[in-house]
């Protein structure tokens, strides 16, 4: 795990100072890809955020638009009346927890900084000009994710000639322009972003490129929790059954360097890390 990824272990972490940050899945959505509708009232979603804390999670990503492929776009209001109440709820029933915001909207990304939430984990990596003075003014991390196009027809052209480069490059320039924007650059955590305009054997490509993306400087995270190729490679095609598959690419993300895993099965993914672990180690 990265220095930079070690100062957001929160003070009640259960797995020990080594291993990767895990980071807890709360959608507040009526429509996410395998969990809509579970969570979306402020009760189920603080009940859940517990639910995951209490299995080890070291962060809890509150979402408040599905990002699957074909998704509808939802507005700046209506997502902010979305992960606001759920936030603050949170935070007054897990004052320990660090909670980060999954929004491509700088107006969402604001609000929930201001109600607590620490990180800001966009998908688009940038694509709202306000994104990098909200995170300046916040001193927020921020988590960069690679996509190609939008949620909505990200799915459309998923050709490319060099995976890993074209990826790794996109990542760069986008860096680049937050630097310039005066972003902290040491509170930058890269993401590949599996399944986010990616073919199928690409996302598989993209965790065994862990280390491209590391040697950036940067920490790197990994989403691969109940994902399509999950599915694929494993033949089962209810999202909520891909738990056993999301933890075999966890593991993977891992042994090749990951600092930050983003799934929806927190006690899962600690069980077979904490064996993994011990027993790659001796
Ligand atoms: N994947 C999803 C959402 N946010 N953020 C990062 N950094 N990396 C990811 O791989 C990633 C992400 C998609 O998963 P989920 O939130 O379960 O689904 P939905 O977008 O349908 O709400």
């Amino acid at each position: 795990m990265s220095d930079a990824v070690r100062s957001l272990l929160p003070p009640s972490r259960t797995q020990g100072p080594e291993g990767p940050l895990v980071m807890g899945i709360v959608n507040v959505t009526p429509d996410s890809f395998s969990d809509g509708g579970r969570y979306d009232d402020v009760d189920a979603a603080v009940a859940h955020g517990r639910a995951l804390w209490d299995a080890g999670a070291d962060l809890l990503d509150i979402g408040g638009e599905s990002t699957r492929p074909g998704a509808a776009e939802v507005g700046v209001d209506e997502e902010i009346g979305r992960v606001v109440p759920a936030i603050t709820a949170l935070r007054s029933a897990l004052p320990d927890a660090w909670i980060s915001i999954d929004t491509r909207k700088a107006a969402v990304a604001e609000a929930a900084l201001a109600a607590g939430a620490t990180l800001v984990n966009d998908v688009s990596g940038g694509d709202d000009p306000g994104m990098a003075d909200v995170l300046r003014r916040h001193d927020a991390w921020y988590v960069l994710m690679h996509m190609r196009g939008q949620p909505a027809t990200m799915q459309h052209d998923t050709a490319y000639r060099d995976l890993v480069g074209e990826v790794r490059s996109h990542l760069a320039e986008r860096l680049e322009r937050f630097r310039a924007d005066g972003v902290p650059a040491h509170r930058v955590i890269l993401d590949p972003g599996l399944g986010f305009g990616k073919a199928p054997a690409d996302n598989p490509a993209l965790v065994a490129a862990v280390p491209v993306f590391r040697s950036m400087g940067h920490p790197v995270l990994i989403g691969a929790s109940r994902k399509r190729f999950v599915g694929a490679l494993s033949g089962v095609d209810d999202p909520a059954g891909r738990v056993h598959g999301s933890v075999g690419a966890a593991l993977a993300a891992v042994a090749q360097g990951a600092d930050m895993l983003r799934v929806h099965d927190v006690a899962a993914t600690i069980q077979a890390l904490t064996v993994f672990r011990a027993c790659l180690h001796g």
